[in-house]
Parts: C-alpha cells; structure tokens; sequence
C-alpha cells in the first residue's frame, strides 16, 4: 500500500532543532504526516524520510515565467464572463477590464488571470469562438499596454489557448487538468507557457451532484490525479518545471471535502511543484461563515489564503487584492520578525 508524505508546516520563528524548508520557502518542518488509505496517520521525525523524498519536500521551486516562490504570491483575477458567480458582468467591457487590471497590479497582483468562460458550479459551456472573441481584445491591450505581470488565460480549450497565447498571454490555467481537451498540453509543449493545472471532476455542469460519490479518500484521490495530470502534461512535452498544481477548491467537491483538502494542503508539496490554491469568494465561505452574498466574502477569502500560506502553499488566486496584501504582508511581518 503507498504511502503518502505531509510535511507538518511550522511558521514559528524559534530555532527548532533539525527544522527543514518546505519547498525552499517560507515554512519548515520537524516532523511530517504518512497518510494510508484506510488507516489513521503516523506522526514520523524528517530523519524517517528517504533523502529523495527530502529533496522534493525541501527544494526550491523553478522560478516560472519570472516568477520566483520565496514570498507568497498573488493572482487577480480579471474575469471578462456575464455570469460569473461573485463578479458577473462587471468588467465585460474593455475599458473597464483594462482598469480593472491595472487596479489588480497596483494592489499587489503578480499574475492576472483572464477568463472568459464561467466554471461555476452549473454553467453552461461557452462556444471557442465566443470565449476567443472575449477575451483576445483584452489579452492584447494588456500586452501591448498594459502592466508588465505575467497573463495567464484560465481556459479548458486548446484554439482559446492558441489564439490567447497569440495575443499575448503568458500562461494557461485548466480547469479540467487536460481531461476536457487533451490537445491543451501539446499547446503549452509548443509555445513554452507555464501550465496551472487543477482538479476538477466531470463538468460544471455535473461536477456537484458528482462530488458526495467520487472519492474514497478525497485528499488521496485528489493528489493521484493531479499526480496523473502532470505525468500527462510531462508525457507531451511540457517540461516539468513549468508546471503548477491547484486542487480545485469546490470543483465537485462538497463542503467536508473541501475542508479536508484545506486541511492537509502541504501534502500537495510532495508533487515537487508550486500549489496554487483557488479559494476566493467560493460558496463554501459564505455557508461557513454565513455571507450569502459573494463579494462581501473577502475577509472570509483572506482566512483561508493565510491558512495556505502558512501550509508553504505559493500562489493565491483571489478577487480582494488588497485585502490579500495586506494581510499576507502582516502574517509574513509576525512570523519573521526584523532581528
Ligand atoms: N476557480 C475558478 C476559476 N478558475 N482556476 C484555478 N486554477 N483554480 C481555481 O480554484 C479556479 C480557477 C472559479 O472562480 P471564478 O473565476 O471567480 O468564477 P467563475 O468560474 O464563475 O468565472
């Protein structure tokens, strides 16, 4: 039976003896969580762990598309969509998403990330040509003129990730994890581009009503399958080092399976690639936290995004920028205090 390896995260600054870094980063850790299915976890010391295995936990990540991961990282997101579900319609037009992007960077965005098709719990698919001619003007204004931050188009579709890259988009970010159109990942092999690649299962429009009997475990199951994807991804030439992993916060999941990926984030480091986590704004805060309405969920987004950073967890994609700044900055300021 496998095990499975999770760095148990410490953001204290005391000088613990043997502590190791998580990922060449921010955290360190003592002591990790080896998690079998069907079986209760074992608390074992750095020192049980193979040295391979040590290495994948405590390397630096690549830098990707000049972007480095020794500080925690910040992706706007800029969504050119009517019905997205907690900004729909507001930054459709072209001016306004231009703004709208200059804003995000100014706040404290290292990456934006353009969608122009909603993956909401029920949304419907929107035709490659309707999803191009979203966000292509955009995608070029921001090239030509825009502020100078990695653009990754949030796209399932290789002729949107053509015609996107061609335009001037530096990155892709697939929902699917290359299960809706296995041709994206011979995509990113030709031009190069960074490749986001999240779990998700069945379609938006199923992927709920799916998630109380997808899984045996969900932490496990999910950690195969992005294990899978990124061997896929590796298989049609996309060099390993540009590739980042995203457990697809309620993407068919329900709220204790959220939670528990939540719970046990880090155990995504053993992948040996930046984790991006994609929380903000989602249902499962407002429930929680009782919000029912969706752009009120920032301080809830902002809990969630400080829980990752302190699981060595790299990007955050979030709508409330500042917000994310501010208190990221703040939570880095307490846990590394000046000497
Ligand atoms: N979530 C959404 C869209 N794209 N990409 C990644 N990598 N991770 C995520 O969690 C993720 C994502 C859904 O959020 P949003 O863009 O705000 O809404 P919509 O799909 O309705 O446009």
């Amino acid at each position: 039976m496998r095990d499975y390896v999770r760095p148990i995260p410490i953001s204290d600054p005391a000088d613990l003896p043997g502590a190791l870094p998580l990922a060449g980063g921010w955290a360190r850790f003592t002591h990790a969580e080896v998690l079998r299915r069907g079986r209760p976890p074992e608390i074992v010391a750095v020192d049980a762990l193979s040295p391979g295995l040590l290495d994948t936990l405590t390397a630096p990540r690549a830098a990707i598309g000049g972007i480095d991961f020794d500080r925690p990282r910040l992706m706007g997101i800029l969504n050119l969509t009517p019905d997205s579900f907690s900004d729909g319609g507001q930054h459709a037009v072209g001016t306004e998403a231009l703004d709208r992007a200059r804003a995000l960077v100014s706040e404290g965005a290292d990456i934006l990330d353009i969608g122009g098709e909603s993956t909401r719990p029920g949304a419907q698919e929107v035709p490659e040509a309707e999803e191009i001619a979203r966000v292509r003007p955009v995608i070029e204004a921001l090239a030509a003129d825009g502020p100078s931050v990695p653009l990754s188009l949030d796209t399932r579709k290789s002729g949107v990730a053509r015609a996107g890259l061609a335009a001037g988009a530096d990155w892709i970010n697939d929902v699917s994890g290359l299960r809706f159109d296995p041709a994206l990942a011979r995509v990113a092999a030709e031009s190069g581009a960074p490749l986001v690649l999240m779990h998700s299962i069945g379609t938006p429009g199923t992927m709920q009503a799916a998630a109380a009997t997808a899984y045996e475990d969900v932490l496990l199951d999910v950690y195969d399958a992005l294990e899978a994807a990124v061997a896929v991804a590796v298989a049609a030439g996309v060099p390993r080092r540009s590739i980042i992993v995203d457990p697809g916060i309620g993407f068919g999941k329900t709220d204790p399976q959220n939670r528990a990926l939540l719970a046990r984030i880090g155990l995504f480091h053993g992948l040996g690639l930046p984790i991006l986590l994609g929380a903000s704004r989602k249902g499962m805060i407002g429930r929680i936290a009782g919000v029912a309405d969706a752009s009120r969920r920032g301080p809830g987004s902002a809990g969630i995004g400080l829980w990752a950073v302190s699981q060595g967890v790299q990007i955050l994609r979030v709508h409330d920028m500042e917000m994310h700044r501010q208190a990221i900055s703040l939570w880095q300021a307490c846990a590394a205090p000046a000497p």
